[in-house]
């Protein structure tokens, strides 16, 4: 019998990326040193196991963190522009990986081939957009108080970043770390999600090329796997001044303390709870193309992902049924297939989060409109694959207040004003993203006002997961308030320095002070 990995082309692809049976999961560079107990990495869409990686032990961080503080020294030194002819080089090697490693995170992590593809593809983005910010890091100058004095911010490389990433974005969160720290002049330390630790084999061996080929020092990204034992030596670790951390808010919660405690800085991107308003101008075709590749796509697993819908009462009938009747167009099953549009869940304790998501809405009185369930039988041998379900729910009900990361939307009816809408959608810890659809001017504008969406990312007229690189992403209130990728988010991986020069031969006082000796 052919097997998925063999149908798909997955061993030339796993070989194309260097990994073998038993793979090292701690590296510098070139070298390797894992010590550690065996992870293995099973494959959702199949239930098969695809290799095994070996975990840092403290040695091992230890050896990595010497490394990397090393070749700190030098990398800060090389000037700004030529560390962006690396990152371009780096996006070069995933340009003529694509392939290979979007199916790789396809098969380890469940979200469709085209999603695969298009992960990779923000990899492939951010690097371009480092290359030409390597050239504008820009600081200000100021006009001084004193005469024939200057006055002049720059920016300087902060040291050993540590990135700890999550499963649901196993390559492209790490990308955008990444590339935006080398050109800032830092050096990188990362744990990927235990979830998927070949994508993160798979990247630092491409990465290793790159260091090998331009002479580089070996420090400059390490690679350290295993649970959050491995994440909290980093946490911990007064050598790493900036952490930057993807996952649950519960995760952030316990990173920010640790990293706080020494007051180092971090980056969170954590969980979202994230709404798409329909009000009686939304174009419902629209609606229905955004909504639902909001909440199925990457089987509800995004940051992203929607999870509710707030329509007016004036349409509510029209819009449910439009969306109900597309829940039943959705081909569920193995994402490598194209046919298919939603994958499995990346394991069976998602599907438990899942089913008791289901349970719980009903529970506290909501109706379900698509009706979920595990699915079993050929195709669906893994446990996996769940039918995105749909429920009618209030705001105020404790689960849907939850993120649950899986395809499960809520939807909830408003009526009067968008202020009514605004208000529900706010009315979540979260604040990661949120949509509107409408073609009225009014609506969409409050929506954008200060009095309108409290996330990270509003959006009219489209979806709320699907975020370009090119703008700062991430969210306030439980979603950490960190901000990756585009726009200036460069800034927080450098230190910013002030410096007042004085050209003449007096030395005035800031303030009008006297003080003559
Ligand atoms: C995440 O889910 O953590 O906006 C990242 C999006 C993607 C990134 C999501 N560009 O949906």
């Amino acid at each position: 019998m052919i097997t998925i990995a063999q149908q798909f082309g997955m061993t030339e692809a796993l070989q194309q990326l260097g990994i073998h049976t038993i793979n090292e999961g701690t590296s510098t560079g070139q070298n390797h040193f894992s010590n550690g107990e065996l992870l293995e990495s099973f494959s959702p869409v199949d239930g098969q196991l695809i290799a095994t990686v070996k975990t840092s032990t403290i040695v091992d961080y230890e050896k990595v963190m010497q490394t990397a503080t090393e070749a700190f020294q030098s990398f800060r030194t090389m000037p700004a522009p030529q560390r962006g002819e690396i990152v371009r080089q780096f996006g070069e090697k995933l340009r003529k990986n694509k392939e290979a490693l979007g199916k790789l995170v396809s098969y380890e992590m469940g979200k469709s081939l085209q999603e695969g593809y298009g992960e990779v593809q923000e990899m492939i983005d951010i690097c371009d957009f480092a290359v030409g910010l390597s050239r504008q890091l820009h600081g200000l100058t100021m006009h001084s108080e004193r005469p024939g004095h200057r006055m002049y911010e720059q920016y300087h490389p902060l040291g050993v970043v540590g990135i700890i990433s999550a499963f649901n974005f196993p390559v492209a969160v790490w990308a955008w770390n990444t590339a935006l720290a080398w050109i800032s002049g830092d050096v990188c330390v990362w744990k990927p999600s235990e979830k998927t630790p070949l994508c993160g084999v798979a990247c630092q061996n491409i990465i290793a090329q790159v260091i090998k080929e331009n002479n580089l020092p070996e420090g400059i990204s390490c690679l350290i796997n295993g649970d959050y034992t491995v994440g909290a030596l980093m946490t911990n670790d007064k050598r790493i001044p900036l952490i930057s951390a993807t996952g649950s808010t519960r995760m952030g919660k316990i990173v920010a303390q640790a990293v706080a405690s020494r007051l180092g800085k971090s980056l969170l991107e954590l969980g979202g709870n994230n709404a798409i308003i329909v009000t009686p101008d939304a174009d419902i075709k629209m609606t229905v193309i955004g909504a639902v590749f909001g909440a199925v796509g990457t089987a509800g697993q995004r940051c992203t992902s929607t999870r509710r819908l707030i329509i007016h009462e004036s349409i509510y009938e029209k819009v449910k049924d439009a969306i109900v009747s597309a829940y039943g167009q959705l081909k569920i099953g193995n994402p490598l297939d194209q046919n298919n549009h939603v994958g499995p869940l990346i394991d069976l304790h998602a599907v438990e989060m899942y089913k008791n998501a289901l349970s719980k809405v009903v529970a506290e009185g909501g109706k379900v409109l698509v009706e979920g369930g595990v699915l079993s039988g050929e195709g669906y041998e893994s446990g996996c694959y769940v039918k995105p379900a749909i429920a009618e729910a209030d705001n105020s009900f404790e689960i849907v207040q939850h993120e649950t990361f899986a395809p499960v939307l809520y939807l909830l009816r408003y009526s009067g004003t968008v202020e009514n809408a605004i208000q529900l959608q706010n009315g979540v810890a979260q604040g990661l993203s949120s949509a509107i659809m409408t073609n009225n001017l009014r609506e969409a504008e409050l929506f954008l006002s200060v009095v309108g969406s409290d996330c990270g990312i509003a959006n009219v007229n489209i979806g709320t997961s699907g975020a370009e690189i090119g703008g700062a992403f991430g969210g306030e209130k439980e979603t950490g308030g960190g901000r990756e990728s585009g726009s200036d988010a460069w800034k927080i991986y450098m230190r910013r320095q002030t410096n007042t020069i004085n050209y003449t031969t007096s030395l005035p006082l800031a303030q009008g002070i006297k003080f003559d000796l």
